[in-house]
Order: C-alpha cells, then sequence, then structure tokens
C-alpha cells in the first residue's frame, strides 16, 4: 500500500498509512519543511590545487553523515524518502526543543558560484524559485557567499512584496567539511529559525545572530562573525535559546497576496567621495546610460560645498534625471541637514538616503527604478520611504512634536505595523488626532498616507473636531481641497457646535469659506444665532473684509443685533461710510 504524504506546512503532520502487512507504521512528530537554495559560497566548498571551490552536490552527501543535520532512524521510520521526493535531496534535523521537526529539501544551483561572481540576473532566479515553492513551504533558507551576502539579502528584501514567511541567507566563513566550520552552526540556526518561527522578513543567519538582510554588511574577512547590522539590533539571538527580538520584527502594513519582484534596473552605481576627487571622475561617472547613484558621502551626509565644479556636475546630472541618493560612508548613523555641506548636496537635487547601508540603498535603488508606471517624483518619493526596515527616516536635531509632519508619519506608519486586534484599536483611538495635527501643519502628502493605512480622514477627536475643521482654520485650501476630494463631509459640527465653514469665517480665511460654499457648506441655525450681533460689532468697528467674509458664507447682512439694531444702522451710527455703502449694496 502506498504512503499518504502530503507536504506538511505549517504544523501539520505527514500521515504514513498502514504497510502492506497492515501493521501501523508510527506517526511522525509536528514537521516544518524549509527550503534550501543553495547558491555556492564557501559553506559547501573544497580545496581545490590549493584554491577553494564550489563543489557540486557535496553539501547534501555529507551532511546525511552528520547526525546533528539529519536525522536516518527518524527519516527511515518515518519513511520520510517516499513522502519527499527527490528522496536524495531531503533531510530531515533531530527534534527540536520546541518538539518540532524539520525537514529540508535541498535545491542545489548549476553552477555554485562564488558570490564575488553573483549578479542581479542570481537574485531574479532565487526570487523566482522562492515565488514558485511559496506555498510548499514554511520558510527558506538560501546558502549564500559571505562576500555579497548583503547584496543578495537587501535586493531580495525588496524584491519579495507581501512577504509572509522567513527566508533566511546564510553560509560560512570555513567549509562545513573542514573540522573547526562555522557552517554546521550557521546552517542549523537558519534552519530552525526558518522552519519555527513566523518572520515576514528577509534576514540574515549568522554566527548566533539574525539581522535584518538589508541591514547588514560584511566587517570582518577573517572572523565568524562576519556580519554587522550596526542601525539596527539583531531580530533575534540564538544563545541557549533562541530569543526573538519580536517587537523589531517587520510586520507589513498591507496584506496582499505575496509576488517576487523580478525586474531590477542595473544602470545604477556606487560613487565614494574621498577628497580631491576630480570633476572629469564625477562627470564620467553620472554620465548615461547611469540612471541612480548611490553618493556614499563623509560623516552625516556630507559633500565639499566649496567645490562648486562638483557640485555643478552633480545638479547637471540631477537636472537630466538621473537619481542620486546620498548615504554615509561611516558603518554606523544617518544622513542629515545639519551641516551646510549637506545642505550644499540638498540643494543640487540630492536626496538622502537616511541610515541605509550602501548595499540596501544601491539594491532599492534598482528596484525603484525598474518601476515602470510611475513618475520620477515618486520614485524619489519611495526612495526616501522606509519601504522594508531599511532605514529609519531621520528625526536626530528634530523635535518630536505633533507639528513635525516627518515625525507624524513616522508614527502613522509605525502604527500601521501591526496586525494585531490591541494595535488596531490604538491606532483607531491615535490616528483621528494625528490626522487632525497633520492637517494643522498643511502637510497633504502626511494626510494621504495616513489615508493609505484606511484612516477615515471624516473621523473626529477628543473634541469632535475634524481634519477640515483644522484646515479651514488655518486657511490651508490645499488641504481643504484635498480632504474634499476625500469624502470629508462639510456638516460636521465640533462639540462647540462649530462647522468647518463657521471656523473659515471666523479666521477670516476667504478662499476657503468660498470652497466650503461650493460644496454646499452653509452656516447652522445654532451658528446664525449670534451672528446678527456679530454684525453689528463688525460694522461698529468698520470692519468691512469681516463683513465680505459673513456675507461670502451665505449670511443675510440685515441680520439685528441682540438690540434689534442691524449691522447698517449701527454703520451710521458710527459713521462707517464704506460699510454703509457695502451694506447699502448687500
Ligand atoms: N568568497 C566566498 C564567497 O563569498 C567567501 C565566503 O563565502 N566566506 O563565496
Amino acid at each position: 500500500q502506498k504512503s499518504l504524504c502530503r507536504s506538511a506546512v505549517g504544523t501539520g503532520r505527514r500521515r504514513v498509512s498502514c504497510d502492506s502487512s497492515g501493521s501501523p507504521d508510527l506517526s511522525t512528530d509536528v514537521e516544518a519543511r524549509v527550503l534550501v537554495i543553495n547558491t555556492g559560497g564557501t559553506i559547501g566548498m573544497i580545496l581545490h590545487d590549493g584554491v577553494l571551490s564550489p563543489e557540486p552536490n557535496a553539501l547534501v552527501k555529507t551532511l546525511r553523515t552528520l547526525p546533528i543535520l539529519h536525522d536516518e532512524p527518524y527519516a527511515r521510520r518515518t519513511k520520510l524518502y517516499e513522502c519527499y521526493k527527490p528522496e536524495d535531496k531531503t533531510l530531515v534535523l533531530p527534534r527540536s526543543k520546541q518538539d518540532k521537526r524539520i525537514v529540508y529539501t535541498f535545491l542545489e544551483y548549476s553552477p555554485l558560484l562564488d558570490s564575488s561572481n553573483m549578479t542581479p540576473n542570481e537574485w531574479i532566479t532565487i526570487g523566482k524559485d522562492i515565488e514558485k515553492y511559496y506555498e510548499d513551504y514554511d520558510g527558506f533558507v538560501v546558502l549564500h557567499g559571505t562576500d555579497t551576502m548583503a547584496y543578495t539579502a537587501s535586493a531580495l528584501s525588496f524584491m519579495c512584496e507581501n512577504l509572509g514567511k522567513p527566508v533566511v541567507l546564510t553560509g560560512s566563513q570555513v567549509p562545513i567539511f573542514e573540522m573547526r566550520s562555522d557552517g554546521r552552526d550557521n546552517l542549523l540556526g537558519a534552519l530552525l529559525i526558518a522552519g519555527q518561527f513566523v518572520i515576514p522578513e528577509v534576514c540574515l543567519y549568522f554566527h548566533h545572530k539574525l539581522y535584518r538582510g538589508n541591514r547588514v554588511t560584511k566587517v570582518d574577512s577573517g572572523s565568524f562573525k562576519a556580519f554587522a547590522s550596526p542601525n539596527l539590533s539583531p531580530l533575534a539571538d540564538a544563545e541557549v535559546d533562541i530569543n526573538i527580538n519580536w517587537d523589531t520584527v517587520w510586520r507589513p502594513s498591507i496584506t496582499a497576496k505575496f509576488t517576487v519582484s523580478t525586474q531590477m534596473n542595473q544602470n545604477v552605481g556606487l560613487l565614494r567621495l574621498f577628497p580631491g576627487i576630480t570633476t572629469d571622475t564625477v562627470k564620467a561617472f553620472l554620465m548615461a546610460p547611469m540612471e541612480g547613484v548611490i553618493l556614499e558621502t563623509y560623516g552625516s551626509g556630507n559633500a565639499p560645498d566649496n567645490r562648486q565644479d562638483l557640485l555643478e556636475e552633480i545638479r547637471k546630472a540631477t537636472e537630466r534625471g538621473l537619481i542620486i541618493v546620498n548615504c554615509t560612508q561611516c558603518l554606523r548613523g544617518t544622513v542629515t541637514i545639519a551641516y551646510a555641506t549637506g545642505q550644499a548636496l540638498a540643494k543640487a537635487g540630492v536626496i538622502a538616503g537616511f541610515d541605509m547601508t550602501p548595499e540596501a540603498a544601491l539594491s532599492k535603488l534598482s528596484y525603484v527604478l525598474a518601476k515602470q508606471d510611475i513618475s520620477k517624483e515618486e520614485k524619489e518619493k519611495m526612495l526616501t520611504r522606509n519601504l522594508r526596515g531599511e532605514m529609519v527616516a531621520d528625526l536626530q536635531g528634530a523635535k518630536l512634536s505633533l507639528s513635525d509632519s516627518r515625525f507624524i508619519q513616522v508614527i502613522a506608519r509605525s502604527l500601521s505595523i501591526g496586525c494585531k486586534e490591541e494595535l488596531e484599536a490604538i491606532r483607531n483611538a491615535l490616528m483621528p488626532t494625528l490626522a487632525c495635527a497633520t492637517a494643522k501643519i498643511g502637510d497633504t502628502e502626511a494626510l494621504e498616507a495616513i489615508r493609505e493605512m484606511g484612516t477615515n480622514l471624516s473621523m473626529a477627536d477628543y473634541d469632535g473636531r475634524t481634519p477640515l475643521h483644522i484646515a479651514a482654520c488655518e486657511g490651508h485650501l490645499k488641504v481643504v481641497e484635498y480632504l474634499l476630494s476625500k469624502g470629508a463631509t462639510v456638516y460636521v459640527k465640533d462639540r462647540f457646535g462649530d462647522t468647518p465653514l463657521r471656523n473659515a469665517v471666523h479666521l477670516k480665511h476667504k478662499d476657503v469659506v468660498e470652497l466650503l460654499r461650493k460644496c454646499g457648506a452653509h452656516l447652522s441655525r445654532d451658528e446664525l444665532q449670534d451672528t446678527g450681533t456679530e454684525l453689528c460689532r463688525l460694522a461698529a468697528s468698520g470692519d468691512l473684509e469681516g463683513l465680505k467674509i459673513w456675507k461670502l458664507a451665505g449670511v443675510d447682512m440685515a441680520m439685528s443685533g441682540y438690540d434689534g439694531k442691524t449691522p447698517i444702522e449701527v454703520a451710521r451710527a458710527f459713521e462707517r461710510k464704506e460699510v454703509v455703502n457695502f451694506l447699502q449694496a448687500a
């Protein structure tokens, strides 16, 4: 009788039916499936004539003989090889501390590459394989050489859109076949993480640490601790226990189907500034067909501001349509506009890359530039936005306040990343206030970011005030227009009974009053109650502008005040000629 086999996705069990003699097989443990994509690298290399080069098929064969990486008795007992084809490529780890079995299948590329030979074409192949096998596995491990692993990890992080499962890159400094190798530990750790934790990120596991893939850089060629993530703490530490730092793990704000974007623009490059760099070098580098450049600058994003020749070349290039992103040469820290030398670049059209590593910035540029249906401005916006946790937009030096639009955007985005109900509730409670604060500073872009997260922009804050009230008070015509185009209602009243129109009239924003009126806004019965008195007060003080705005708002200029006098009578008594003329005409 045939075994009844299903791929054990999640915590599913492989069910093994009775054998031909009718005696039942022992049941399997809870299993998770991991696909190991072997692209090459030192981990699977062998010395040939004194130099290391990748050895096809050697890795699986060796792993099969290592009890910490393969439990042969379990595999036989549970008929693993009958269930998972190809049988010679599937292995199983011993039972983990969490009582799980990781069943892992090798997909080996040919040729295996030293990662120095990697190109964007290989990134695309890896991406396509992850997409192809996405539903069959709980997680993915990519074996890769360390030399360009940070580039591949960064590129995959952008290419994988709406990733919901772990993709863990790892490799080693010493071949796994050697006595003192870091390969066994690295592979084991990567498998345990990919098979047991739903970390929806492209990560890199090395020397007991799990990092966000687009935050790492190779810092040491002679140490087992080859990678560092200078601007973000590790996602997990694998010491006695594996501790996941869930607060740092990325949670995507959009829940859409997983896809892999396989378009990467290759007309991109890294240009590192150095004292005395010539104009010709810069000019030649920025020439067509170059479409995007990461400019590696000094310190917090500085370049010489006394080199008009250089700045001029940069300005000409950005005006031609080249996108230039400013990243620091420092290992740690972010690009700010604290110095005049940094400002000079911004003025030449260079955009800030904040605390991105050059590897992340380059692959992000390549990913964004390949987008076909968006404008240059939209691409620049995407580049300065945090897409996969690759950067934190700069807040240094700025006071954290609700009048800083970037701060609001950062809060809004970080609140949007939760999928738990609690986070949802917090978001709902905070969003109206955030939206109002954004309306106050007149930032439609930030409002759009808030709206994109699913916030209804007509929601009122604790005082019943909506973003439209606030924008009307501030006289932000553009924001009022934007809000109206997104369905904000003009009839909403705050807890004082005021409509946005009343606010705009009160603060004399003529253009806003006109626009609101065009959309059908009118003053409510309550609001009109004291209007006669207000008109008389304006008439007495000769405030023609004030009266005109009330008229624009649709108010009858003959309304009498508390003592029964009409505004025109008051104007006459105070000898306000102009006002009298206006009221007569009205
Ligand atoms: N040259 C090797 C590679 O990147 C280095 C390594 O994997 N440790 O493929």
